[in-house]
């Protein structure tokens, strides 16, 4: 847990409540996803802060008008600390957001660089801004000895945004995403500048041991002479300080998800939804619907799948979860139409009767809405093309009833290399994926609660709460051996 002394400031894109003006009042509620439930009882407890984009202007739900709508007293007692709302234009939003975030760091960093849109002039100066904005709302509101804990590749630059103006601040920043290597990260204009950015942190945060190496290669290659990068210690001597570099494996809230998968109607529910599917097999899931998340490719290894063991034909469905996201950007609107495509080809072909070899689902569910989708299933595919973490892939190991079921898992997803349990396939090679579905459904019991229950225990063993720990701990010990190093 945090120092007493120190307060929490977390700074993220993404709000953490989403606000309304009801006739009783404002109704807040927390966004989903595992980061507000981990990061909120720390910032309370340290009476912190946190800094986030405001929202959409004009929508209902804008963060500032309804916080600028209320008293003080009101807004205080809204949320549980404060929450101080970045202002952005259309044209930041468009070109910061939509922009240069998503169409070109997001694809780039999941190695789809023919994703990437590199010749708006308007992306990289519209990312600037944003950052100095959120940059600027810190350093106004921060104080010297707060912990500052900058999240994801929205927010690159801030880092050293807030450090050109106080030299002693206390900054971390933690990649959701991938961190590629050199051969990839290199194609971007921008790849000092954003170097540059993110060592402004005195710790820098990834996943997995992997993104630790591809970062520090690329600070090497990006900065020559100007850094030491000693990969013994994980560390970059830089401008006259020393960054430390960690991995550091984000979970989730497993008591939550232990919780919600006993819940009262879970289990009754899972056995009705195998009944109206009429099948004996269910397979599973539940993704943004995101080009990285590998979506069609794992339609197709279906295909293949009742192609190669057309016995199963009638007695498996796959059900896939698709949950609307960046709508806005037209490589998701694509994604979307080539998604309906392969569909709509692939159950048209195989369906017999009633049966189809695909029910998909376009719409958000929320974690008590998925719980008896994940029990239901006798297997989870989870086969993104590249993926950070990777955090349904263990919210399905905590919800299998009695450890039955079986995860196979994309090698390309930060997830694989801690989860060495499931079954591991390459997104891109169909017939593995057809032939791993086989070895799900027909594995025995024992080997099934073997590998589920071997998972389910690491999960347990290192939770949302234990990452936001080991992060600070982490700060805290680099701080202590600066410290150290400074009077030896
Ligand atoms: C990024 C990185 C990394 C709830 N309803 C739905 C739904 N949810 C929840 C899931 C899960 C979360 O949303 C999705 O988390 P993921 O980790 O799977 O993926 P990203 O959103 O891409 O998150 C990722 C993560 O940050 C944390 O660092 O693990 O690699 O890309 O909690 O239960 N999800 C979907 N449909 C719903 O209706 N898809």
């Amino acid at each position: 847990m945090a120092s007493t002394k120190e307060r929490i400031v977390v700074v993220s894109n993404r709000e953490p409540y989403s606000v309304k003006l009801t006739l009783d009042g404002v109704a807040v509620q927390k966004n989903a996803g595992g980061l507000v439930s981990a990061l909120e009882p720390m910032v309370k407890q340290s009476n912190g802060l946190w800094v986030c984009w405001e929202g959409e202007a004009g929508s209902k739900s804008q963060l500032s008008s309804v916080i600028n709508g209320l008293s003080q007293s009101e807004a205080e007692s809204c949320f549980p600390f404060a929450v101080l709302p970045v202002a952005l234009t259309d044209d930041e939003i468009n070109h910061y957001y939509n922009g240069y975030a998503n169409r070109v760091l997001w694809p780039l960093f999941h190695y789809l660089v023919s994703y990437c849109v590199f010749w708006d002039e308007k992306a990289w100066p519209s990312y600037y801004s944003a950052n100095e904005k959120f940059a600027e709302k810190v350093i106004a509101h921060s104080q010297s000895n707060d912990l500052i804990w900058v999240h994801d590749y929205h927010l690159m630059l801030v880092p050293s945004m807030i450090r050109g103006e106080k030299h002693h601040a206390r900054i971390g920043w933690f990649c959701h995403i991938p961190f590629p290597n050199y051969e990839i990260y290199r194609h971007l204009p921008n790849r000092v500048e954003l170097i540059r950015g993110v060592l402004g942190s005195d710790l820098v945060g990834f996943h997995v041991p992997s993104y630790v190496n591809h970062f520090l290669e690329c600070v090497e290659r990006c900065l020559l002479e100007e850094v030491v990068v000693d990969r013994n210690t994980s560390t970059i001597s830089y401008e006259g300080r020393t960054i430390k570099v960690i991995a550091c494996p984000i979970s989730i809230d497993a008591d939550q998800f232990n919780a919600l998968s006993l819940g009262e109607d879970v289990y009754e529910d899972s056995l009705a939804l195998k009944k109206a599917f009429n099948v004996e097999f269910m397979g599973l899931g539940v993704d943004r619907l995101d080009y990285t998340k590998g979506i069609v490719e794992r339609f197709k290894a279906i295909e293949l799948f009742f192609d190669k063991y057309p016995q199963y034909k009638t007695k498996m469905t796959f059900v896939q979860i698709g949950s609307p996201t960046r709508t806005d950007v037209p490589m998701y609107k694509k994604l979307k139409d080539e998604v309906d495509l392969t569909l709509g080809s692939i159950n048209s072909r195989l369906a017999e009767g009633s049966w189809m070899p695909i029910q998909y689902f376009y719409r958000k569910f929320t974690h008590e809405q998925l719980m008896p989708y994940f029990a239901a299933s006798d297997f989870c595919l989870i086969t993104p093309l590249r993926d950070g973490m990777n955090l349904v892939a263990k919210e399905y190991c905590l919800t299998c009833k009695d450890d039955l079921g079986v995860l196979i898992l994309s090698e390309m997803t930060g997830a694989s290399e801690e989860m060495t349990e499931a079954v591991m396939v390459n997104p891109y090679d169909l017939e593995s994926m057809a032939d791993a579905i086989h070895q799900a459904i027909t594995m025995p019991a024992s080997e099934q609660r073997q590998r589920m229950g071997a998972l389910r225990e690491r999960i347990e063993g290192f939770t949302v709460f234990d990452w936001v720990d080991q992060f600070i701990k982490e700060f805290h010990d680099h701080e202590r051996l600066n410290r150290e190093a400074v009077l030896s």
